[in-house]
C-alpha cells in the first residue's frame, strides 16, 4: 500500500501553544512593573463583578463547573492570548489611545512576531512562488499630526494567507511568510507588494471554539492585514486595515473594526491597488 503524503493540519492546540510562547517571550514584562495598589484595585474590581453576576442570575454548582472546565481546557489548550485579545484587547485599545490626534489604531491580536525581515521602502513581502491571493499593491505615506512626513519610518506588516493562515502559528509555511518590514523613503512614502488575505477564523477545535459553539456566537474576523507603524519621537501606532464588503466588517468577533480603517481598492492590472498613509502622534512631554 502507498502512504499518500496528507498536509500538515492547523490545530487550536498548536497554534495556541506558539502564540502562548510569543506572549512569554515578547510581552510578559508589564507584570513587574504594575504597582501594587493598582493590582489590589483591579483584581479586587473584578471578582466583585463575578461575584454580581453570579448573585443576579442565580449561578448554579454546575454552571460553575461548567466555567471551571472551561477556564482549565483554556489553558490546556494555549487560548490565554487568543481569548483575552478577542473579547478585552479592544477595549485596552481604546482606553490607551483615546487622547491620540492621528491615526485610529486597533487590536495587536496574538499572532505579532518582532523583527520581520526588512524590504526596504519599495518591495514585495516575503511570499512563496506560488502565493495564493489576489495581488495587492498597497503604497502610502507616514506623516506627522503636523503634516510633515517623516523619513525613515517602519512599517512592519504581518497578515494571514489566502488560506487564514498565519506563519509561525500555522504548520507548513515558511517561517517569514507574509511578514515584513518596510522604511519609508526622504518624504515617509512606502510601496507594499503583498497578496489579500482570506478572512481568519477563531480555531473552532479548541476551548475559544466551544466558548462560541456553546453562546451560539460566529467564529470570524474579517479580512484584515496587521501593522505596527513607528518613527522616532512618536508614539507606536498598532493598527489593522479591512477590506470593503466584506461580511464580517460589521460583526467582527473580535470588535475591531473601525470605519477609517477600511481601505478603498481599486482594480488593477490582475491584482488590486490601494492608497492609505498613516499620521502618528508625537510623544507627549
Ligand atoms: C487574529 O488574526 C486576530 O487578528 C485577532 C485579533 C484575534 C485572533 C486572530
Ligand atoms: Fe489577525
Amino acid at each position: 500500500m502507498t502512504q499518500t503524503p496528507t498536509a500538515p493540519t492547523a490545530t487550536a492546540a498548536a497554534s495556541g501553544a506558539s502564540a502562548t510562547e510569543r506572549f512569554r517571550t515578547d510581552k510578559s514584562s508589564g507584570v513587574a512593573s504594575t504597582p501594587q495598589e493598582r493590582v489590589d484595585l483591579l483584581a479586587r474590581e473584578v471578582v466583585d463583578a463575578l461575584h454580581a453576576t453570579i448573585r443576579k442570575h442565580k449561578v448554579t454548582y454546575d454552571e460553575y463547573n461548567a466555567l471551571k472546565s472551561w477556564l482549565i481546557g483554556v489553558g490546556d489548550d494555549g487560548e490565554w492570548p487568543l481569548f483575552l485579545d478577542v473579547w478585552v484587547e479592544h477595549v485596552v485599545e481604546e482606553v490607551a489611545t483615546e487622547h491620540r490626534e492621528g491615526n485610529k489604531g486597533t487590536i495587536e491580536g496574538p499572532y505579532y512576531v518582532p523583527n520581520a525581515p526588512e524590504q526596504g521602502a519599495k518591495g514585495s513581502v516575503p511570499m512563496r512562488d506560488d502565493e495564493p491571493g489576489t495581488p495587492l499593491v498597497w503604497t502610502g505615506q507616514v506623516t506627522s499630526t503636523d503634516g510633515s512626513s517623516l523619513a525613515g519610518a517602519k512599517v512592519e506588516l504581518w497578515h494571514a494567507d489566502d488560506d487564514g493562515y498565519y506563519s509561525q502559528f500555522a504548520p507548513g509555511l515558511p517561517e517569514w511568510n507574509l511578514r515584513g518590514t518596510f522604511t519609508a523613503d526622504e518624504d515617509g512614502r512606502f510601496e507594499i507588494t503583498t497578496r489579500k488575505p482570506a478572512p481568519y477564523q477563531i480555531p473552532t477545535d479548541g476551548s475559544c471554539g466551544k466558548l462560541i459553539a456553546a453562546a451560539g456566537w460566529h467564529a470570524w474576523r474579517p479580512a484584515h492585514l496587521h501593522v505596527k507603524v513607528s518613527a522616532p519621537g512618536h508614539e507606536l501606532l498598532t493598527a489593522q486595515l479591512y477590506f470593503p464588503g466584506d461580511e464580517h466588517n460589521d460583526d467582527d468577533i473580535a470588535s475591531a473594526v473601525k470605519p477609517e480603517l477600511v481601505l478603498d481598492p481599486r482594480r488593477a492590472g490582475d491584482g488590486e491597488a490601494v492608497e492609505y498613509g498613516f499620521v502618528l502622534d508625537p510623544v507627549r512631554s
